[in-house]
């Protein structure tokens, strides 16, 4: 890879190198970030290498945990974008302190974003940028340590959802078989990433306990005092539709949950192959067959009329 040649080239050049990634960070960007600084580190002990960002918190006390440095730090650093396509994008905004750019990703770039400003390795065919990195680094001689595989294995296995995606190859698998010469702690790592907060938990509980049946639909209203009472903001409570799932044995769940100012997510599944994306747009929303979304604002559609639209809904076949 002739990119790769230029990206080394960079990183011999600059005494400051710092790791930047999308925001909402995943496991892959944020195990890309450990991954490369980990053997960055290692490679060069006189530099100084930062991970920028909010990475995965849960992940911490296994993978390790981000830099906190200030603008002044990043003096004619270099800047190394994993697993996002342009400095739009990054995450930290302290990308803007940097001297020059490289990047290395497995995303689209959009038709209007601006040319990245550096060396670049994209491989769109790719499951996951630690796939990329991982060939990199052998590549660049960096010889793998039991954390950089942890790291490059969590963005793997979390980017594939488990190797089950399409884009798992016998190369991406040639990589695990390399990475687990180290001790990787697979198991702790998934269960952490996947652990459900305690909170929602709880408050899933709550939603099937005061979810109402009406003919063939079950429906659930939920009011800011309802979800804040278990700690949860309307982002992450209005989103949990798929808890009300198998409840009443009903061919149609819908969940309405009400922000603090009146304006109401509406959510409509069926996993009994009852169309509801119809009755969805008669409402002013749309969506997937069997998956869609509309709004409620001050109590308009009476969310009522909504579970009775879906009520007069056939199943198909
Ligand atoms: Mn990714």
């Amino acid at each position: 890879m002739e990119n790769a040649k230029e990206i080394l080239a960079l990183i011999e050049k600059h005494d400051v190198i710092a790791i930047f990634a999308h925001g909402y960070p995943d496991g892959d960007c944020y195990g890309c970030q450990m991954g490369l600084r980990s053997l960055l580190r290692a490679h060069y002990p006189n530099k100084k290498i930062y991970a920028l960002g909010s990475g995965v918190p849960k992940l911490f006390p296994i993978l390790g945990e981000m830099d906190q440095i200030k603008e002044e730090d990043l003096k004619d650093a270099l800047g190394i974008l994993v697993d996002v396509s342009t400095l739009v994008r990054v995450e930290s905004p302290l990308w803007k302190a940097c001297e020059e750019f490289a990047k290395i990703d497995h995303h689209e770039m959009g038709p209007n974003d601006d040319p990245f400003p550096g060396p670049a390795i994209v491989d769109t065919s790719r499951i996951s940028c630690a796939e990329i990195l991982g060939d990199l680094c052998i590549e660049w001689g960096f010889g793998f340590n039991a954390l950089a595989a942890s790291s490059f294995y969590t963005g793997i296995l979390t980017d594939s959802g488990g190797l089950y995606f399409e884009g798992v190859t016998r190369h991406t698998c040639d990589l695990l078989d390399e990475f687990f010469t180290f001790d990787i702690p697979a198991r702790k790592i998934l269960d952490t990433y996947y652990a459900e907060d305690p909170k929602v938990t709880e408050y899933k509980k709550w939603m099937k306990k005061n979810a109402k049946k009406e003919g063939q639909v079950c429906y659930l209203r939920a009011y800011p005092k309802d979800y804040q009472a278990y700690g949860l903001e309307f982002e992450k409570a209005s989103s949990l539709v798929n808890a009300l799932d198998g409840l009443f044995e009903a061919k149609i769940y819908v969940y309405f949950c009400e922000r603090e100012d009146g304006w109401t997510r509406v959510e409509y599944r069926s996993n009994a192959n009852y169309p509801v994306v119809e009755v969805a747009r008669s409402f002013g929303g749309g969506g997937h067959r069997y998956a869609s979304g509309s709004t409620v604002i001050h109590g308009k559609p009476d969310p009522m009329e909504i579970v009775k639209a879906l009520n007069r809904v056939n199943g198909d076949e």
